[in-house]
């Protein structure tokens, strides 16, 4: 039994639309004969207590619709006003309200109502991400006794971060309530158990359980992967597309530096922006010669410090492009639709360099992408942040702080530069450790530690290392 926020409906032919992960959570739910329980993404007008069930394929899905109020509290609200900044080191960008912690409470409740009544005593439950935290004690509270994992896909930050937060030790002892809980680095994870020993009354038990009455969690690192191969022949495919070769064709010979991004906060839009102004003005020969892409489809638009973004992110673009630009040049091209995936893969592997640079990032799965759809024999170079969880497994990316724009200036010129002998051999490198740690490694190894449970030894050395890349 999956559960996540919202639910990624195949369309009725069944072929998915939406990303990677839910294509791997697909995959593991046909074969476990699963089903994905979470939000319809529809509002009505009285709470739902039952679920609607669709089958598309050999999935099933069950999803419940939200009224305006539980939208506003438990997702715009407590979820991506208060915690998501604050998981995020922005503890001046979060903004706590006791009626929106009441409605994140409520509708985890009524999702574990509508859930425990679907529950085998032999299905394993697998919720994901910060939206959901309390579902386990909410199913605990109705007798479920059940194996129940968590996966974070965002950062955990130092206790002393998220202890700024009224309630969070209600969060954390939560936490207690699942058998194992996944995250994305082993920073990550070690953050988790220091808080839930200092600030939970747990105690440890060995290097990766903690304890608290009768109940044992596992804590652990499972960086999140992606279908390399897939991605790799939607790159290999689409340079066909009329997209992709009117791309091309109107870069005419510069070379494309690219990202990608939802436009969220962390992901340090204008701070790349000015980045790359830097890059340009220390480097003047470099003016016309390179187009800057930046796609960030927007998203999250009803939360205020979103809009605030936009109008940064508009005025900064506006500057540069305005001071710096020629009539016959722009150095910034900015587009906030979302394109098809396959659309992307190709543009990635038209670029000639890959810049992501998140303030921070749970693990950053377009870093991966970027890498998966480069020319082995041509490869572009990456410029990666080293505070997106990705970094701890590509340590042959150009690694930068990207608050210090001379620094992220420089790395661009640095891979601009970069020979192809060396570029082949980051690459391929890179390319290793994804196709190892690809998105079914993930979901394996996630859901056979939470089948085994107990049973299973903890991450051997080995593990690790593989891991770790
Ligand atoms: C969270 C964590 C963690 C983006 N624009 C378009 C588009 N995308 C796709 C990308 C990528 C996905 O969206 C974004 O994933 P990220 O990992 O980069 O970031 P978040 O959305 O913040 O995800 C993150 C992740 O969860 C998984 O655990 O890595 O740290 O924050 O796949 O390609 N896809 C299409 N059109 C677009 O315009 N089709």
């Amino acid at each position: 039994m999956v559960v996540s926020n919202r639910v990624s409906l195949p369309d009725p032919s069944g072929k998915i639309v939406a990303g990677g992960l839910a294509v791997a959570l697909k995959d593991a739910l046909e074969r476990h004969q699963g089903l994905w329980f979470g939000w319809s993404g529809r509002i009505s007008a009285q709470p739902c207590e039952e679920p609607t069930f669709l089958e598309r394929g050999a999935a099933h899905y069950a999803v419940m619709d939200l009224t305006a109020q539980d939208k506003q509290e438990y997702y715009s609200g407590f979820a991506n006003r208060a915690l998501w900044p604050l998981m995020h080191y922005r503890i001046g960008l979060s903004e706590f309200s006791r009626a929106d912690y009441g409605g994140y409470r409520r509708v985890n409740r009524a999702f574990a109502r509508a859930l425990a009544r679907l529950l085998k005593p032999e299905d394993v439950v697998w919720v994901h991400d910060y939206h959901l935290m309390p579902l386990a004690s909410e199913l605990r509270a109705l007798g479920a006794a059940n194996r129940i994992g968590y996966f974070h896909h965002i950062p955990w930050p130092a206790p002393e971060v998220l202890g700024v937060l009224p309630g969070s030790c209600d969060l954390l002892r939560g936490m207690l309530d699942y058998d194992l809980v996944g995250l994305q680095t082993e920073r990550d994870a070690d953050n988790l158990r220091r808080a839930l020993i200092e600030d939970a009354q747990a105690a440890p038990v060995g290097a990766r359980s903690v304890e608290r009455g009768a109940r044992r969690t596992r804590i652990k690192a499972y960086p999140i992967g992606i279908d390399f191969d897939a991605f790799r022949l939607a790159a290999e495919r689409t340079p066909a597309t009329r997209m992709v070769r009117e791309t091309a064709k109107s870069l005419a010979q510069r070379r494309l530096i690219m990202s990608v991004d939802r436009l969220d906060y962390s992901k340090g839009i204008p701070e790349r922006m000015e980045a790359y102004e830097r890059f340009l003005l220390a480097n003047p020969d470099q003016r016309g010669a390179v187009v800057f892409l930046q796609i960030a489809p927007t998203s999250r638009a009803e939360v205020p410090e979103y809009a605030k973004l936009t109008r940064q992110t508009n005025e900064t673009i506006g500057r540069i492009n305005g001071e710096l630009g020629e009539p016959d040049w722009t150095p910034i091209r900015y587009v906030t639709s979302a394109y098809p995936r396959a659309a992307l893969a190709g543009l990635f592997r038209m670029a000639r360099v890959g810049l992501v640079t998140p303030l921070r990032d749970g693990m950053n799965l377009v870093a991966k992408e970027y890498v998966a759809a480069q020319d082995p024999a041509d490869p572009g170079a990456l410029v990666l942040s080293r505070f997106a969880g990705a970094a701890q497994q590509l340590p042959q990316a150009l690694i930068v702080n990207p608050n210090d724009k001379f620094e992220v200036a420089e790395a661009i010129r640095q891979a601009l530069d970069m020979p192809l002998e060396e570029r082949r051999a980051r690459w391929a490198a890179m390319a290793a450790t994804l196709r190892r740690c690809d998105v079914g490694w993930w979901t394996g190894a996630f859901l056979r530690d939470l089948r085994n449970g107990e049973r299973a030894p903890g991450l051997d050395d080995d593990q690790r290392r593989e891991a770790a890349g």
